[in-house]
């Protein structure tokens, strides 16, 4: 009777339990979709604020890291400027990694204590597939050194001072060959191949299983006439589609996510326009400049405040970044040329980095090494407020 009684009264029961829960499951998973959805929404966008507004990248599918790294440049502008050095772990004055790849050296921490926050590297060479770059740094272990910054918190550019693809003469062999390698010219299929070279370097710069994020900055200076993709050497709109057929070969061929690519012309004479050889807000992330000081400080600072702002005022327009892609004085024979020089003439600039170019030997070197004239004026830079070095970088948050 008992057990009778149970089934007469429990199955009502139960349908009407069965019924609440199911109703409580429906709320609940209604109440967990809109908050997943929430997160995501809310998630999305704090990415991108007010301040930080969402970029257009060259690649839609650029790596996690690739935004990260965009959004670093952009907050590291707002504070200071990041500093830079072309080659700066390679080899310095008196060392070269590859004679004791045991220990990394830099003359810039040699001399302030720190790593720049900007290392700059050139794959020159690699196209045709030498073991070493144009400036004798072994591409494996420039590899190491790469990987080396990015562990560190650095920041890694990359130029490429490539061979003329024509006669296989140098990046100054002017012999006309934009024309020729792209799509339809007679050494279209060797420049295809010398990307593919670039492409595996830029596949293997890995860490923790992800690949490091990089700015690529290739045929740079191109407003001037001392390399074959420049000036008189190349019809501007050969320029043009050289590069947007050269990103297209690393990002869409090779499936390449880790690339910001950086437009640099160099110093403007009167008559320049800064978009002249421009490939398009599409194939564009940063936009750069190069300037010299030829034992010119006058000259220089005029320069430098003038191009500056003209490249601050077109990366603004277009929400892109904007940098001092290359400078220096070769040999710093100039006193205090970093902070009464240099640092006069960016510090209201905006720029997301300045890098100077590489410590080749007495003659021919853009940073003070231990004993160089310029040594105590650098550490005085370093302690300026908006000098940001490795350090300095790595603790902003
Ligand atoms: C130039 C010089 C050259 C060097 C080239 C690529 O400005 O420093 O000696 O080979 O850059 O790094």
């Amino acid at each position: 009777m008992a057990k009778f009684e149970f089934y007469l009264v429990k199955p009502s029961y139960c349908y009407f339990c069965i019924s609440k829960s199911l109703k409580m499951i429906t709320i609940s998973l209604k109440k967990i979709t809109f908050l997943f959805f929430f997160i995501l929404f809310y998630s999305c966008n704090s990415f991108y604020n007010e301040d930080y507004k969402k970029p257009d990248l060259v690649d839609e599918n650029a790596s996690n890291q690739i935004k990260e790294l965009h959004k670093r440049l952009f907050y590291i502008s707002k504070k200071g400027i990041a500093i830079g050095h072309q080659d700066d772990t390679s080899y310095g004055l008196g060392w070269n990694y590859k004679d004791d790849p045991t220990t990394i050296k830099s003359d810039v921490e040699k001399v302030t204590g720190d790593f720049p926050a900007v290392f700059g590297f050139d794959l020159g060479w690699i196209e045709i597939d030498k073991q070493y770059n144009l400036d004798t740094v072994p591409f494996n272990l420039m590899r190491n050194l790469i990987i080396d910054a990015h562990k560190k918190g650095g920041i890694i550019t990359i130029s490429w001072h490539l061979q003329n693809p024509v006669t296989e003469g140098s990046s100054w062999d002017k012999t006309t060959a934009v024309s020729s390698i792209i799509k339809g010219g007679s050494e279209r299929e060797k420049y295809e191949l010398w990307i593919s070279r670039v492409a595996t370097f830029m596949a293997s710069l890995q860490y923790n299983g992800e690949a490091i994020p990089v700015i690529f900055r290739p045929f740079h200076e191109m407003n001037g006439s001392w390399f074959w993709w420049g000036g008189e050497n190349c019809d501007p709109k050969d320029y043009i589609t050289l590069w947007q057929e050269t990103v297209q070969l690393l990002r869409d061929k090779h499936n390449l996510h880790n690339i910001l690519y950086a437009y640099s012309p160099n110093k403007l004479n009167p008559n320049d326009a800064y978009l002249a050889y421009y490939p398009g807000d599409d194939y564009v992330d940063i936009l750069g400049m190069d300037i010299y000081d030829f034992n010119n400080a006058e000259d220089y600072v005029k320069s430098v405040t003038n191009d500056l702002a003209i490249v601050k005022k077109v990366a603004t327009e277009k929400n892109k970044l904007f940098a001092f892609t290359e400078t220096g004085l070769e040999s710093l024979q100039t006193e205090k040329w970093f902070t009464k020089v240099l640092y006069p003439a960016i510090e209201n600039s905006g720029i997301c980095w300045v890098l100077t170019w590489r410590n080749y030997d007495t003659k021919h070197h853009y940073m003070p090494y231990n004993g160089q004239l310029n040594e105590a004026d650098f550490i005085e830079f370093e302690k300026l407020p908006k000098t940001l070095f490795l350090k300095d970088i790595n603790s902003l948050n």
